[in-house]
């Protein structure tokens, strides 16, 4: 695996699980240090160019919805492979929530390379055999799967065809 990349949390789900996942190369961008978009800019502005981005957050968010968008796209501006792990709502949360996430997330499907999303949904049936630790630690481990498969990709691929404006060369299935 190289060491031309970074893994970013954004917001409350992106941070706490990056901080559990302990990546050398992790950053941490959340309401407690990021508290204007002035602060955001910076952040991105001493990014480095050309290198491999795994943003891990959820577009639910209020905080991650605001900024995760500009947050990919300047990272992509700078020439990075921008891969997005979008974690979505349990269903007991409220409708709003889940419906500002998908709405996010097409969004976002445009700008970054490719994206996968992580239901928390689909862990909660472990919730009633498992502590609530326990079951948060599962979807860190399924999420570091997922942050493993894009770092040890040979050539990113473009997941979703609708990106055709920012990556005119780029294939549509990897090879
Ligand atoms: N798997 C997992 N999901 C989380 C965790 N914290 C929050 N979530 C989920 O992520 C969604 C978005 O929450 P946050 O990431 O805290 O949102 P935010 O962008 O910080 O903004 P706020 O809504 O203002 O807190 C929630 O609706 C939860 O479903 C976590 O530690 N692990
Ligand atoms: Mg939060």
């Amino acid at each position: 695996m190289s060491d031309n990349f970074k893994v970013i949390g954004i917001g409350g789900a992106g941070v706490n699980i990056v901080k559990a996942l302990g990546y050398r190369n992790s950053e941490y961008v959340d309401s407690s240090n990021f508290v204007s978009f002035e602060e955001i800019s910076q952040f991105v502005g001493k990014q480095e160019k050309n290198q491999r981005a795994v943003i891990v957050s959820s577009p639910a968010g209020e905080f991650s919805s605001t900024v995760l968008k500009f947050v990919c796209k300047a990272l992509n501006s700078k020439g990075n492979k921008v891969f997005l792990v979008g974690i979505m709502p349990f269903h007991s949360e409220s409708p709003e929530r889940k419906k500002r996430g998908y709405g996010v997330l097409k969004e976002l499907r445009r700008i970054v390379d490719s994206s996968v999303i992580v239901e928390n949904e689909n862990f909660a049936s472990a919730m009633s055999e498992y502590s609530w630790v326990q079951a948060m630690s599962r979807i860190n481990d399924y999420v570091n799967e997922l942050v493993k498969g894009f770092l040890s990709r040979e050539e990113p691929y473009i997941s979703d065809p609708e990106r055709k404006e920012l990556a005119p060369n780029a294939r549509a299935v990897p090879k």
